[in-house]
């Protein structure tokens, strides 16, 4: 089993995007020199992993041609890697995740969970690194209106099922697979709240958790204000943090972060409070 799968404290994923466009970061990292210095320091923040990001998955998001993407992502994984730190590449392309793992990389996140390049699982297994597995319905450009449920657990959990039968029938050995439940793709407010309480339904599938909450919209919905303002991303750090710890305190593996140190803070307390738990009953 990869050492980053081994049981322990709920690891924290700090998110570099070097995109024009993304949500909550985009055009911030564009440099790669600058997007090497913030992923070193999400890494000295306490980041497990910094997961480096070359195209925008928000909703209405216009896809990248791949030697753009390969062109964003390449030197910030070889800067990373050079600098020690642990990476991950969020990409749906099975030749940019292959150009990274040969970088160096050690875990390829595809939220399109396999679905959107037919030769990633392929790809994956031959690498022999982590996958991490998201839910996902579709591109941004179809996302929203799929975001359509009777039971969003249930349907997440099969879905997830059938997508996991499927990459391990292509080879990626199942103890290199995260599972993640896609909070934001293809699932509006109630549906990310519902899945965020039903992470023990998830859980019962057998695989280690990633959680993406970090500044989404469903977080900004939860912070509005009376006036109908919605607060910007970069301002729903602090409900992040808190996700972070009710996660934490579910045992999951991991949560997904722009924000690191008030995650590795939140996970702290989320130890402290579970060990220091003694059974009802007990003197
Ligand atoms: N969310 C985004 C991008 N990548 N990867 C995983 N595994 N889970 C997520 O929820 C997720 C992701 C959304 O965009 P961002 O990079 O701006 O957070």
């Amino acid at each position: 089993m990869s050492s980053l799968l081994v049981p322990g404290p709920t690891r924290v994923v700090g998110v570099l995007n070097v995109t024009p466009d993304s949500f909550s970061d985009g055009g911030h990292f564009l440099a790669h020199e600058v997007a090497v210095a913030q992923g070193t320091a999400l890494h000295a923040a306490g980041a497990a992993l910094v997961d480096v990001g070359g195209e925008s998955t928000r909703p209405g998001a216009v896809r990248v041609e791949v030697a753009e993407e390969l062109r964003r992502v390449l030197p910030v994984v070889h800067g990373l890697v050079d600098a020690g730190v642990p990476v991950s590449v969020d990409t749906m392309r099975a030749e940019v995740a292959r150009a990274a793992v040969t970088a160096g990389a050690v875990v390829v996140n595809d939220v399109s969970g396999g679905l959107a390049d037919p030769e990633m699982a392929s790809t994956v297994a031959e690498l022999g690194c982590v996958y991490v597995l998201s839910h996902w319905r579709g591109f941004s450009d179809v996302m929203t209106s799929r975001a359509v449920y009777d039971d969003v657990v249930a349907e997440v959990s099969a879905e997830l099922r059938g997508r996991l039968d499927a990459v391990t029938a292509a080879g990626i050995a199942p103890e290199r697979i995260v599972l993640d439940p896609g909070l934001g793709f293809a699932k509006v407010a109630e549906h990310d709240w519902a899945l965020l309480a039903g992470l023990d339904q998830l859980a019962a599938l057998g695989f280690p958790l990633l959680v993406g909450a970090s500044r989404k919209r469903f977080l900004g919905a939860l912070l509005t204000g009376p006036d109908g303002v919605v607060p910007p991303p970069a301002a729903r750090d602090t409900a992040t943090a808190a996700v972070t710890a009710l996660a934490a305190a579910r045992g999951i593996w991991g949560v997904r972060v722009h924000d690191v140190a008030p995650s590795v803070a939140a996970v702290r307390v989320a130890r402290a409070w579970g060990a220091a738990r003694t059974p009802v009953g007990a003197s």
